[in-house]
């Protein structure tokens, strides 16, 4: 797993988020970003529009380490597109299933492999590396499938990309589908899969245990409809899963996710793993007692390792626990009686969550949250009611 590499696709599949469209400077300060952080490849699409065409060249002459892969249809257009940005590397992608061939392309399986090797043939003619992307694989006929892998492959394909397009696999049967892949190429494979069940980041999983060699991803799981895989997810699931040691600037995290959310105007969901607020704030009085012993008790990543704040919630489930480490932060020592009192005080106000505070490694108080200073003013203007 230490060996599997990541392509980014934000700035390609990203894009393809309803509400998503970033400027030509986002587009360089993301890719620069993504590159300071590891990432193996970056993808963009530069036939969308001049503005992609100019952020590509831009990017190509930015001197980034990362592979910058120039993203388009299986056409000789798209690939001349690609072509005058100075790219190194292309990949193109054609529908293989035959729901698209039919409702989509109004083509026979016939044409679109004739179709496709002559794009492979084009790109390879003018000295490009490419990925050749089955579209839709996950719902193609596997005989067939397996034809066109193989054919492509012969054609020249350097990498072959296996999309769950619609985001309808389990698990097993997106490793099953990278075994029928390894036995029609010996090329590295990829994979992208979608998260329409929520299964993205368990079926990336899955293909890379069954020996894919690249996962696609985005950062927060941007993407068509509900998105891919999310950065986050993959590169923590592969540190703490199986101990991966690829050396991330995994503290970036939390901050690609603002930077991100910032540009498309979409808070970050609160529950997002990793990254969302809600990742490392503990609010049970149960939890913040175990907390405030030793944070491992519920929280398998340090906040700090992936940029993000450990928050505590006080309000009525903080208990005796939570109310003697208030009692702390405030100066006062405190005694059972004392603690026992404000908890049930706490909870007699029955105003749920009263206020959050952010604390430190060692648990100090580093700031009152400024959202719940506004509920704490609503609390008091409606008690004096
Ligand atoms: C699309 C296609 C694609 C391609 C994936 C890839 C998919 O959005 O139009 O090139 O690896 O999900 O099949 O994103
Ligand atoms: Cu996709």
């Amino acid at each position: 797993m230490s060996r599997l590499k990541i392509l980014d696709s934000t700035l390609r599949e990203g894009e393809q988020s309803v509400g998503v469209s970033f400027t030509r400077r986002q587009r360089i300060q993301i890719a620069w970003m993504l590159d300071y952080f590891g990432v193996d490849s970056i993808e963009i699409s530069p036939a969308v529009s001049q503005s992609h065409r100019e952020s590509l060249q831009e990017m190509m002459k930015a001197g980034l380490s990362t592979q910058i892969v120039s993203h388009g249809r299986a056409l000789p257009e798209d690939v001349d597109v690609s072509r005058a940005c100075d790219v190194e590397w292309v990949a193109m992608y054609h529908s293989v299933s035959d729901i698209h061939l039919s409702s989509k392309l109004h083509i026979s399986r016939e044409a679109a492999l004739e179709r496709s090797i002559r794009a492979v043939e084009y790109a390879k003619s003018h000295g490009l590396k490419l990925r050749f992307t089955v579209e839709d694989a996950s719902r193609a006929d596997p005989e067939y499938l397996s034809h066109f892998i193989s054919e492509i492959s012969k054609a020249g394909a350097d990498r072959i990309g296996i999309p769950d397009t619609v985001g309808i696999m389990l698990p097993q049967g997106m490793a099953k589908l990278v075994e029928l892949a390894r036995k029609a190429t010996n090329r590295p494979i990829d994979v992208h899969c979608h998260n329409d069940l929520g299964l993205a980041l368990a079926n990336s999983l899955a293909a890379a245990e069954a020996g894919a060699d690249q996962i696609h991803v985005t950062i927060d799981g941007l993407g068509e409809r509900v998105g891919i895989t999310s950065l986050a997810e993959l590169t923590m699931a592969l540190k703490l899963l199986y101990n991966s040691n690829r050396s991330f600037r995994y503290e970036m995290l939390s901050e690609l996710s603002k930077l991100v959310s910032s540009y498309t105007n979409n808070p970050v969901p609160a529950t997002r793993p990793i990254v969302g607020k809600n990742a490392h704030t503990h609010k049970a009085g149960t939890h913040l007692a175990a907390m405030i012993r030793n944070p491992e008790a519920y929280e398998i990543i340090p906040p700090r390792l992936v940029g993000n704040t450990r928050r505590l919630v006080f309000g009525e489930l903080s208990g005796k626990n939570g109310a003697a480490y208030l009692l702390r932060i405030l100066g006062v020592e405190p005694t059972m009686e004392m603690s026992k009192a404000i908890a049930i005080g706490l909870k007699n106000l029955q105003c749920g969550d009263l206020f959050e505070l952010a604390v430190d490694d060692r648990l100090e108080v580093k700031a009152l949250e400024s959202e719940s200073k506004i509920k704490q003013a609503e609390v008091f203007a409606s008690s004096s009611n």
